[in-house]
């Protein structure tokens, strides 16, 4: 039967039946932010709560949705039903292999693994606001876990892993991948980490200068943020080797998080966080509108003096401030 013109509660009680094409549907409402995002949201909040949330993160190619591959064979074979996100930031790096990625990853899934990509819709915060949306009404539906894979390139595609219950950090030998990772934040952000591509030459190096690392975030207190060291595990996502391994320190983390309190804590950050992210996506389109002259009085006026020189940005961007509650 056709979804078109069903009302957003009924499409939800057939996702929650079961239907994946209705559960297709809602997702593109939240990714659009259309009109019927927000009950979407509300129905989803009441029944979400429930799935591990996994982050999988790194390099461009390190094997990430190899990984998550045989990840998720796994998954089906233990019965569980999983899902899988695949955010594609759409750089010139990445562009188009997710779509490729899908159809190995549908080989070799189960019937029961929900797998979808989501990619930037030209808006820079889009994919932050849209991601944890997805991700609830993908844990409200029954799905558990549920995996994020991201590049970890931008601070956002960092961001959005970091806010998974369990943040897997991959790294491969070559490159000096270990000092990237610890570049782009990506070292703070570890739960658990993973050489891939074992099975080359240099992988133990990588593990050793992941384990100094460590040593030194240690002293400096920062594993802190959880009280435990991550784990390093090796991979080759090519074979599998190294997969079952790979789930059971997963696991291992999210039974310490769930005991020690970091599950509870993270996820409240994670809703805080998703509060602050909408509100500054509000915030800056009506600035924008604001600056287009949409919507105050007088404030052509004010830039216009900016063009004539005759006022400072600063005290157009102050004058501006103060008006802001108008908006
Ligand atoms: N030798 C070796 N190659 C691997 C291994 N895992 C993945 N690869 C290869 O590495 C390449 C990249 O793998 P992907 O799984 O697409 O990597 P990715 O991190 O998802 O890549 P992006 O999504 O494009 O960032 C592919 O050619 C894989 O076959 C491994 O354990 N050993
Ligand atoms: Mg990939």
């Amino acid at each position: 039967m056709s979804l078109r013109g069903l009302p957003p509660a009924d499409i939800f009680d057939k996702a929650l039946g079961g239907e994946r094409r209705a559960l297709g549907r809602l997702i593109t409402f939240v990714e659009r932010d259309a009109a019927e995002a927000e009950t979407v949201a509300e129905l989803a909040h009441e029944r979400a709560g429930n799935a591990h949330v996994i982050g999988i993160t790194g390099a461009p190619g390190s094997g990430k949705s190899t990984l998550t591959g045989q990840l998720v064979k796994l998954l089906g074979e233990a019965g569980k039903r999983a899902a899988v996100l695949a955010v594609d930031p759409s750089s010139p790096l990445t562009g188009g292999a997710i779509l490729g990625d899908r159809v190995r990853m549908e080989d070799v899934a189960s019937p029961d693994t929900f797998i979808r990509s989501m990619a930037t819709r030209g808006h820079q915060g889009g994919l932050s606001l849209a991601v944890p949306g997805v991700v609830r009404l993908l844990d409200a539906t029954g799905y558990d876990p549920i995996v994020i894979e991201t590049v970890g390139v931008g601070q956002v595609e960092v961001d959005i892993a970091g806010t998974a219950d369990t943040t897997v950090v991959v790294a491969t030998p070559g490159m000096g991948d270990s000092v990237q990772a610890n570049k782009a934040g990506l070292l703070e952000l570890a739960d658990l980490f993973v050489v891939n591509k074992a099975d080359r030459p240099g992988a133990k190096d990588v593990r050793r200068d992941l384990d100094l690392m460590l040593d030194l975030s240690h002293v400096s207190g920062q594993d802190q943020r959880t009280g435990m060291r991550p784990e390093i595990i090796m991979t080759t996502a090519l074979s599998g080797e190294g997969a079952p391994e790979m789930w059971d320190a997963i696991e291992r983390h999210r039974t310490a998080i769930t005991a020690n309190g970091q599950l509870e804590a993270r996820r409240v950050n994670r809703d805080i966080d998703e509060v602050r992210n909408r509100l500054m996506a509000d915030l800056e389109s009506r600035v924008d509108l604001m600056l287009a002259g949409q919507s105050l009085a007088g404030v052509a006026e004010v830039l216009d003096a900016v063009a004539a020189r005759s006022l400072s940005p600063t005290a157009a961007a102050t004058q501006l401030a103060a008006r802001i509650k108008d908006l």
